[in-house]
């Protein structure tokens, strides 16, 4: 796993982050987990990668695709693919844990790491949560420091290979420590917010944050 380990020292961090580190966030449930603890309970391993979503599959181009970011932050960013694919890339392998209850082990991502996103845009000091918004019209909330965990990413490939539409090619998030459904496909803007705003199934019932390790499937009320 490579992340900002070839940038100077300090170049790149911003008052959030610092303010992150500071209070001890970004411990995510990957770290050194032995194998027999790999997979959350509840779950079962695939081998296949089923797809899952909507049932809309839109067909974005890469001529057609844009990221938009945009709320509280400094720098708003309206990215075409090019200037996308010139952003630094980073290369992560992690697990896949689905609340159906499939588990897919080491899938290889590529793309640009949220964090360096984060610099790029720089939240506003009272930004606390981001809004995915996608192209067929899903969307999904998160906290800032889920959505900055050092292994999610804005993943344009899998395996070596251009993700597939099916999987949400061209671009989808991976944010692999929390269910899958927080993994937004054909990803079309970033909204940081300093309030919450709860997504497509987070106002359906499912838990708010879905957390695998503490099987935060479904919402209490
Ligand atoms: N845009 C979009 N993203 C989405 C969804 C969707 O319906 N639309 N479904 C979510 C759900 S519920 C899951 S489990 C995963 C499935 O990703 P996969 O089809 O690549 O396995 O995508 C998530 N991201
Ligand atoms: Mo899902």
């Amino acid at each position: 796993m490579s992340d900002d380990a070839d940038l100077p020292p300090d170049s790149k961090l911003t008052r959030s982050k610092q303010r992150w580190a500071a209070e001890g966030k970004f411990i995510t449930g990957r770290h050194a987990r032995p194998d027999e603890q790999r997979l959350p309970p509840g779950q079962h391993l695939t081998q296949d990668w089923p797809v899952l979503d909507l049932g809309l599959s839109p067909q974005i181009s890469r001529e057609r695709w844009r990221l938009d970011v945009y709320g509280s932050v400094v720098q708003p960013l309206f990215w075409d693919w090019s200037q996308f694919m010139a952003q630094p890339q980073s290369d992560f392998v992690s697990d896949i844990h689905c609340v159906t209850t499939w588990s897919r082990y080491d899938n290889r991502w590529q793309g640009l790491a949220t964090r360096a996103l984060l610099d790029a845009c720089q939240p506003r000091e009272q930004a606390r949560y981001v809004v995915l918004h996608c192209y067929d019209g899903y969307t999904t909330n998160l906290s800032l420091e889920d959505f900055a965990a050092p292994d999610a990413l804005i993943a344009h490939a899998w395996s070596g290979a251009p993700l597939e539409p099916e999987h949400g090619g061209p671009v989808r998030l991976v944010v692999p420590h929390l269910y899958f459904w927080k993994s937004a496909k054909w990803l079309q803007a970033i909204e940081v917010r300093d309030d919450d705003q709860p997504g497509y199934w987070e106002v359906r019932g499912y838990h708010n944050r879905g957390d695998p390790w503490t099987e935060q499937r479904y919402s209490e009320d």
